[in-house]
């Protein structure tokens, strides 16, 4: 049999990550840059080590030859929410690039479906379609999907996996199912508040692009309105800084923005 070119045979699952952690990057940019709250909180992406994709064709009695079709994760790519109530969403928006820039083949709730170590994720298998110096082929891909506990708990149990080898001692891994339904409590509280804050979040981003527009509005007035027209706005922002109601500083642009007007800046 021949010997696996690693190197040749790991490139493009590495461009399937770029290209896929990019998409979705920018996807979760668009959201901020529109002002719009973002079910994707953070995007990582991988390629399995070969030595972990041996393993596992090992484990699944996969043949060398057949790994590009059956090891279904050496391309991974990681969205992590803030909340459970993101994850649908974030399914959605997957559902609806299938047959576009990839295909689902396959979805596994372990979310709903807990599995008995305690991991929750969802996970969607897709095909992702690259261009190659060779042309045109495609690759599989798995799609992580969980919140940031159950990532903080998936994320220490690995390390603990590796550390013993994949044979957890029965105390820890007792310890762990107690860590997992802490995450998921975490989870459902979390969810009690979403609302709350959310709503501080898109308070402070509001209040951050107001700041932002007076800051400007001052600045270019500087140079045409009068000394004591400035230190009045200056006065009223100082006031406004720490404690002031999105409405006094929507108030405070207004009233600069129409100065900027009078004079024609
Ligand atoms: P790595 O290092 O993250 O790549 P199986 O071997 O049966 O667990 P299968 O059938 O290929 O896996 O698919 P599954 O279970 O849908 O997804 C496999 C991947 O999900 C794993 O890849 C992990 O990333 C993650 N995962 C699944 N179960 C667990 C778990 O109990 N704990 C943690 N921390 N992660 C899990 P790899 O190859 O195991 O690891």
């Amino acid at each position: 049999m021949e010997v696996i070119n690693w190197k040749e045979f790991l490139y493009p699952y590495e461009q399937a990550v770029a290209e896929l952690t990019t998409k979705l990057q920018f996807l979760m940019n668009e959201y901020r840059r529109l002002g719009l709250y973002s079910p994707m909180e953070a995007i990582t992406g991988r390629v399995k080590q070969p030595s972990s994709i041996l393993d596992k064709a090992r484990k699944k009695h996969i043949p060398e030859d057949k790994i590009e079709e059956e090891v279904e994760d050496i391309a991974g790519v990681r969205i992590i929410c803030q909340f459970v109530e993101d994850i649908p969403k974030v399914i959605a928006l997957i559902r609806r690039r299938d047959g576009q820039d990839m295909t689902i083949l396959e979805e596994r709730d372990y979310i709903t479906n807990t599995k008995p170590s305690g991991y929750r994720s969802y996970h969607i298998i897709i095909r992702y379609p690259i261009q190659t110096v060779s042309g045109y082929r495609e690759v599989l891909a798995e799609l992580q999907i969980r919140t940031l506990a159950m990532n903080f708990w998936a994320v220490t149990e690995h390390s603990l996996k590796y550390k013993y080898r994949g044979q957890i001692p029965e105390d820890i891994k007792e310890r762990l199912i107690h860590c997992a339904e802490a995450a998921f409590n975490l989870d459902n509280e979390m969810s009690t508040i979403r609302n709350e804050i959310m709503y501080a979040q898109r308070y402070n981003k509001l209040k951050d692009s107001l700041m932002a527009d007076i800051l400007d509005y001052i600045q270019n007035l500087y140079s045409v309105a009068s000394l004591q027209e400035m230190e009045q706005a200056n006065k009223r922002l100082v006031g406004l800084w720490e404690n002031g109601s999105l409405d006094d500083l929507k108030k405070l642009k207004a009233d600069l923005a129409q100065m900027a007007e009078v004079y024609g800046v």
